[in-house]
């Protein structure tokens, strides 16, 4: 039966792209605030990134380091679905600073990057 072989190669090749589709499935960084490469006029009050995936709260963390390499405290992390924020627990003063991300997405995956911004005097 000749004409079943495209059906069953195309129903195997379905079946490779869907299991592609979800090991890519892990949370990438969707938006940053503040925005990579900001130059801020104010300092913000606070910092937060939004994954392309729900998150596990106990697990995913923000830093954030100063030009100067001193890690600035954070207070008040939350994470909710695919959201992730904080605070800095001073105002920051000017200069160049990098956020962290280190993130566990609900599907066990690990995943991290990292974005500046800079506070203008
Ligand atoms: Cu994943």
């Amino acid at each position: 039966m000749p004409r079943k072989i495209p059906a069953i190669l195309a129903t195997s090749l379905f079946a490779t792209l869907l299991t592609a589709g979800m090991a890519s499935a892990h949370a990438h960084l969707e938006t940053a605030m503040p925005a990579d490469g900001a130059k801020l006029t104010a300092a913000p009050n606070s910092i937060s990134i939004t994954l392309t995936e729900n998150i596990e709260p106990a697990f995913s963390h923000l830093t954030l380091t100063a030009a100067s390499g001193d890690l600035v405290p954070l207070t008040n992390e939350k994470a909710d679905g695919k959201a992730l924020s904080a605070m800095p627990s001073s105002t920051l003063s000017p200069g160049a600073y990098t956020v962290e991300w280190q993130i566990l997405s609900v599907d066990g995956h690990k995943t991290s990057g990292s974005f500046g911004f800079t506070v203008e005097p």
